[in-house]
């Protein structure tokens, strides 16, 4: 990203036109980034509540009086109980410097409480790591190679434009493409086909596909032998799911799967985008299990432009260890503080405490995260938040929904003033991050913040003063092969470095599983007492997963990012705001004629958790049985002071703890 900037202040930023995978093109939100960062509501200086909690009445206060009156209360309770300290962070900035480096070591060396940050891509991760080991995938750039692409749980216009512009050029050069999705996106009605299945039956497609594939003997039988682990397990699973079973469990026709079937087996550049939008349901890591086998089964990965990406961040050395510190916890490695996991931080913050859970929660440091927006189950989110003897700091640009409920609200710096490095999770480039602009008003990167905080403890340890130069020049193994000749320097010199990878990088296998193969059959989750091969599980929140949940609450729900909104960031900026309008939810007319909801109607939508109101778009676009709510609104710019997050639940992934914002079921009524 480049940032034109004049008399101090950010006035335009543009992508880099020299950087391959964004070619000098930003999506519609980030080019809003100046307007943002320039916004007369940043937060300028940090401030203490003066109001009841949640109320949002603060007061200025100077950064010494923030640090005393933040170290005394965290001393105090960390003398006592320091797991009762939890911290709470995520992607607002991705960079590793001011995500997860001095910050982490502060909580480390506190012995806190330790965050699973699950809230987004953990069961996917967990499907690749069982099956390549890794995060490993295509590089993106060859996808414009590709002669078919699976489109799969992903909205590339709305959510990875880079990829975007690859898929159309391959359109352009006579590719097809595919698109999965219970939801006709902005992205599935520009491919040429739409499969609209129900939500959360990727694994019976996969498997339905596979079986397709044994049968009619598409198979590459060298690459089989020679990279994989487990295919007569798997064909076996797969002899359980013919078409006509998988066609039943996804709610589409039997003939559709066995053309896309024949299709995939039939062609050469056979490239799958799998994206993150498909894991948020009870069997997402199996779902993506079943899907990274496909390519390991037709020997795709032998072309560079065949093959699949679902996340590519594995690919980069990055060095957690020295940027995390976990040597640094008391004890450690004996003794392990406790797990919370930031998808029940609802039932974290309510729970009294006892021998199962530990201590109950007594202070909560917020940074990089808006939990009251985008958290589940938010009604006790927000009842958490609302505790009187709870302990609340939060780092923000902004007086989000989550601000309102801090005692102490203390204002971060953006990515234009900070330095920072970044890997992608879409392409295979790193990235320096250097600051364009001085800090706008009295803001202070979270580091700055942290070692602040640190120094009025009194804590004694050199790794949380170590300056952010010095933490970034740390941040990658840079001995390893993938940045072999490049260092710290070069990387903050070109602004980018590329990784150092083959093009067609599992071609020859080389997965990172403990058996160098692609794991069809895991031995690792055998060892667990979970099953070994990729399996459908249906939705917790189903017909098929609860017919009497479902006979109450008959819609499915998804709530998926819409296009001018990162999450909840930029929810506050007009321009971007006044594009997406008001909260909708767009529903299939037969769904709406049986409730007597008309076009432009509001809606009141609602389960067992909570409810939120909406004006209800009558439209094809959700599939019969589906209600679709683009994401995710700031509570308190929403028309009834709610959002998505009122109705989505707690409940856990199969692997990897992961979010299952999309396994929700509603029932829907005009307002
Ligand atoms: N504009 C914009 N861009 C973003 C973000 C944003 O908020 N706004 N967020 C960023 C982040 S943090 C992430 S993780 C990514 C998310 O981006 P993606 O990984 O693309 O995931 P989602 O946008 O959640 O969902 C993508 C598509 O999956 C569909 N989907 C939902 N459930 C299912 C299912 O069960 N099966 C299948 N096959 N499809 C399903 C949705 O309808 C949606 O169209 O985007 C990043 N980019
Ligand atoms: N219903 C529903 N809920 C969802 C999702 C969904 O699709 N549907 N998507 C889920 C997904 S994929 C994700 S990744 C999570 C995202 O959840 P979060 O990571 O909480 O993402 P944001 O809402 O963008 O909030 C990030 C906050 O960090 C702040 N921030 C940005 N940069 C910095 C910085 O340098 N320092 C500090 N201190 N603050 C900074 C921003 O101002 C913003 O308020 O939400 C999840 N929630
Ligand atoms: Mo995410």
């Amino acid at each position: 990203m480049r940032v034109t900037v004049e008399n101090g202040r950010a006035v335009k930023v543009t992508g880099d036109p020299d950087h391959p995978p964004t070619q000098g093109v930003l999506c519609a939100k980030v080019s809003r980034y100046a307007e943002r960062v320039h916004h007369q509501q940043r937060l300028t200086t940090p401030m203490k509540r003066v109001g009841r909690k949640g109320e949002g009445r603060f007061e200025p206060i100077s950064w010494d009086e923030a640090f005393k009156l933040a170290g005394a209360r965290l001393s105090e309770i960390a003398q006592r109980a320091p797991e009762s300290i939890v911290p709470y962070s995520y992607a607002g900035t991705m960079g590793l410097v001011q995500g997860d480096s001095i910050a982490q070591r502060f909580f480390h060396k506190l012995g806190a409480s330790r965050l699973d940050r699950t809230i987004c891509a953990a069961a996917g991760a967990a499907g690749l790591k069982y099956t390549y080991g890794a995060s490993l995938g295509m590089l993106t750039e060859f996808f414009e190679e590709s002669e078919l692409i699976l489109i799969w749980g992903s909205n590339p216009i709305a959510s990875n434009l880079h990829f975007w512009t690859r898929a159309q050029e391959a359109k352009r050069r006579g590719a097809r493409l595919v698109a999965i999705d219970p939801y006709r996106s902005l992205t599935a009605e520009k491919c040429h086909q739409h499969i609209a299945l129900k939500p959360g039956t990727d694994a019976a497609l996969a498997l339905g596909m596979m079986h397709v594939l044994i049968r009619e003997n598409l198979l590459d039988r060298d690459y089989i032998n020679a990279h994989t682990l487990g295919f007569d397990e798997l064909a076996g699973r797969a002899a359980a799911y013919p078409p006509a079973r998988a066609a039943e469990i996804c709610g589409i026709g039997e003939q559709v799967i066995i053309d896309l079937a024949l299709l995939y087996g039939r062609t050469k550049k056979a490239a799958i985008r799998l994206n993150y939008g498909m894991q948020r349901v009870r069997g997402g890591g199996n779902a993506v299990r079943a899907i990274a086998c496909l390519p390991s089964l037709t020997g795709a990965w032998r072309d560079r432009a065949g093959g699949l990406l679902l996340s590519s961040s594995g690919w980069a050395p990055v060095d957690s260890h020295a940027l995390e510190r976990p040597d640094l916890i008391p004890g450690w490695p004996q003794k392990q503080p406790r797990i919370v996991n930031m998808n029940a931080i609802g039932d974290a913050l309510t729970h009294p405490g006892d021998a199962g859970f530990g201590p109950k929660v007594e202070a909560i440091v917020v940074y990089n995260s808006n939990p009251v927006a985008v958290a589940p189950d938010s009604e006790k989110v927000a009842a958490g938040f609302a505790r009187d003897d709870l302990f609340t700091i939060v780092l923000e640009h902004f007086q989000t929904d989550t601000a309102d409920y801090a005692d102490l609200l203390l204002p971060a710096t953006t990515q234009l003033e900070h330095l920072d490095v970044h890997k992608s999770y879409g392409h295979t480039h790193v990235m320096a991050n250097l600051p364009a602009i001085a800090p706008v008003g009295d803001a202070r990167p979270n580091t700055e913040i942290f070692r602040g905080i640190a120094r009025a403890m009194a804590l004694e340890e050199p790794a949380l003063y170590e300056s952010d130069e010095a933490v970034a020049a740390g941040a990658f193994r840079w001995d390893d092969a993938a940045l072999k000749g490049s260092g710290w320097e070069s990387l903050k010199t070109a602004g980018w470095v590329k990784l150092n990878l083959p093009d067609a990088p599992l071609a020859e296998g080389a997965f990172r599983t403990p058996s160098g193969k692609c794991e069809f059959f895991s031995a690792r989750l055998a060892q667990q007492g979970l099953d070994p091969l990729p399996d459908y599980l249906p939705p917790y929140e189903s017909a098929d997963g609860a017919p009497e949940l479902a006979a109450r609450f008959p819609l499915a729900m998804i709530s998926p990012p819409s296009r001018n909104f990162l999450n909840s960031t930029f929810v506050n900026v007009e321009s971007l705001r006044a594009t997406e309008g008001e909260p909708h939810l767009d529903i299939h007319p037969s769904d709406a004629l049986g409730r007597d909801v008309h076009d432009g109607d509001l809606v009141r939508i609602f389960n067992d958790r909570g409810s939120m109101q909406a004006r209800a778009r009558v439209t094809e676009r959700a599939r019969e049985g589906l209600v679709v709510g683009l994401s995710i609104w700031w509570k308190k710019l929403a028309p009834d002071g709610r959002n998505a997050n009122q109705v989505t639940s707690q409940a856990l992934t199969d692997l990897g703890g992961s979010a299952t914002f999309y396994d929700c079921l509603v029932e829907v009524e005009r307002v």
